[in-house]
């Protein structure tokens, strides 16, 4: 069955790889399959056709005969239960990547969110000085937990997992504000991630839209 996903026509990056089809295309590239791709422009992003996939109007979303899904976790989730490659085989290590899937999500990803939104589209207001410290500073407390936690492993529980799919995919958006640097087993972490052949593959698909 024919796999289509949906990206920006233009990503806001440039091709940086985060716009979060990229994570969606390292999951396809991880577990071996075929897929296509449909561009969507901001504007058609917002209208009932996009809509009926995506009620928030965003990108990416998956689409495979019948089942049309959206949000990244449930992607990748879907991905990993169906093919070989992301989820181990003993059902408590399966949990337990699952588990690292949804600490990606809801407990790391949201202040690395607030830190770009306060870099990028709040930089201009006057309380922004004041805020921006506060805001890093959230980021930096979570990474440090996940840093011990992390250690001198070379992923977050055993194998390469879902789990690090995600996790690799949100510490991504930190690069620019040097704060990663600062952890300098995380940094080795990321690194390992993109060096993953199909980390590349993903990649170099989503540049070969937006760069230039
Ligand atoms: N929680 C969603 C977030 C999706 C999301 O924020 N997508 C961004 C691109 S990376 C988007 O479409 N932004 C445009 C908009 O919200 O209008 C997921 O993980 O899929």
């Amino acid at each position: 069955m024919t796999i289509t996903i949906t990206a920006f026509e233009r990503s806001p990056d440039g091709g940086q790889g985060l716009a979060r089809d990229t994570r969606v295309r390292w999951a396809l590239e991880e577990t071996d399959q075929v897929y296509e791709v449909r561009l969507v422009s901001f504007r058609a992003m917002k209208e009932p056709a996009h809509l009926a996939l995506h009620p928030f109007g965003q990108i990416p979303t998956y689409e495979e005969g019948d089942l049309v899904l959206f949000e990244t976790g449930a992607i990748v989730i879907h991905l990993a239960g169906r093919h070989a490659g992301l989820l181990p085989e003993d059902p408590n290590a399966r949990a337990r990547a699952i588990t690292w899937m949804f600490a990606a999500l809801s407990t790391v990803e949201p202040p690395i969110l607030e830190l770009a939104n306060a870099r990028i589209l709040e930089s201009d207001k006057p309380w922004s000085r004041e805020r921006m410290p506060v805001v890093a500073d959230r980021v930096r407390s979570r990474l440090s937990q996940l840093s011990a936690r992390v250690g001198d492993d070379d992923w977050l529980d055993g194998a390469f997992s879902a789990g690090d799919l995600m996790m690799v995919s949100v510490l991504l958006r930190l690069r620019s504000s040097g704060i990663l640097d600062e952890f300098p087993n995380l940094a080795a972490y990321v690194a390992r991630g993109e060096s993953r052949p199909a980390y590349k593959r993903a990649f170099a698909a989503q540049w070969a839209i937006n760069a230039g």
